[in-house]
């Protein structure tokens, strides 16, 4: 291995002859296909499969490998892994905070049988393993403002309950079994070419689309609920620096990261510098809003910022002049 010249790194390049192998589960939700891009510019396109248990759209299907896998197949799982001599497993499939609500035994089975799978797989065949965990992994009687790493976790969704489970099985694998877990706390991620599914802070996403097509975006959470949000480049950009993080690097195996926190008023307010006739309306959804209320406002991701170097690259103003660009390029 070398040390790379890519500033934006702050670890170590693969030769062509030890570059990883990784596989990506639920690689077809709001982050799956853009962690594909960025790794495969890495690492070779040859090198990265998507997988999903969905049909892939065309240019997903024809921009590099793809694969059918469910989760809950151990089989099926294992023979992917072995076929293809997988050696990083990213492990994207979920059920998000609201739908998991509305579907409590599916998100029992997905988050939870699904991740024993994945933990079982991936310490058998010595895999690196990187699983997301979230903002939702605290609840009510955790420090809200801000949340450190290490505080009392005792979410109130299905969602926050599985992600703290994921945590410290995960945790328990690498010390019991040397398993090479690593995971971080996504905020809301705010992505403008695909959609997340749902979530309690899709409303930061879907506001962008409506504004641009209607003008205008009803709110289905209160304007003053404030909630930590990242942009999509940042999210991804932090999951493969962990992924290449030295070992001895990570005191932790489990960290926050974040990049700024915001209300439904105050990204209104910074989008209408640029749309000044948006109008916004508010018709709250009990459950995202009691959702919203027990999750952190800010969240403190100086352990990251530490230990391997976390630094985010876009605020609130960036955001949205990115997704703004983005969409209207997309319009014309
Ligand atoms: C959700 O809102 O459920 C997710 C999350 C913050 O984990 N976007």
């Amino acid at each position: 291995r070398q040390v790379t010249s890519d500033a934006s790194f702050h670890s170590v390049s693969f030769s062509e002859t030890d570059h990883p192998k990784v596989l990506i589960t639920g690689g077809l939700g709001q982050l799956g296909v853009g962690l594909a891009k960025l790794l495969r510019k890495r690492f070779g396109k040859n090198n990265v499969i998507l997988s999903d248990i969905r049909k892939p759209p065309n240019n997903v299907f024809h921009s590099g490998p793809f694969i059918y896998s469910d989760i809950l197949d151990y089989k099926n799982l294992r023979e992917i892994v072995v076929n293809n001599r997988i050696t990083w497993l990213v492990h994207y499939s979920a059920l998000l905070s609201a739908v998991g609500e509305a579907n409590v035994a599916l998100a029992r089975s997905v988050n939870i049988t699904g991740l024993h799978n994945i933990l079982d797989i991936a310490a058998e065949h010595g895999l690196r393993l990187f699983v997301p965990s979230t903002i939702g992994a605290f609840g009510p009687s955790s420090p809200r403002n801000p949340t450190p790493d290490l505080c009392v976790q005792r979410p109130r969704t299905i969602y926050g309950v599985s992600k703290v489970h994921a945590e410290l099985m995960g945790e328990y694998y690498h010390h019991r079994y040397g398993l090479d877990f690593r995971c971080l706390r996504y905020p809301g991620i705010i992505s403008a070419d695909s959609m997340p599914g749902g979530g309690t802070t899709d409303y930061a996403v879907q506001i962008f689309h409506d504004a641009i097509k209607t003008g205008k975006f009803e709110c289905n959470l209160r304007p003053d609920s404030q909630l930590p949000m990242m942009y999509i480049d940042d999210c991804l950009r932090a999951t493969l620096e962990v992924l290449e993080a030295p070992a001895d690097t990570l005191s932790m195996r489990t960290y926050n990261i974040n990049a700024m926190s915001f209300t439904p008023e105050e990204l209104a307010q910074e989008l209408r510098k640029q749309m000044p006739e948006l109008e916004v309306t508010y018709n709250i959804d009990p459950v995202r809003q009691a959702i919203a209320d027990s999750w952190p406002m800010d969240f403190d991701d100086s352990n990251a910022r530490k230990d391997w170097g976390w630094k985010h690259d876009y605020d609130l103003p960036e955001l949205v002049q990115t997704m703004l660009n983005y969409l209207g390029v997309e319009r014309c």
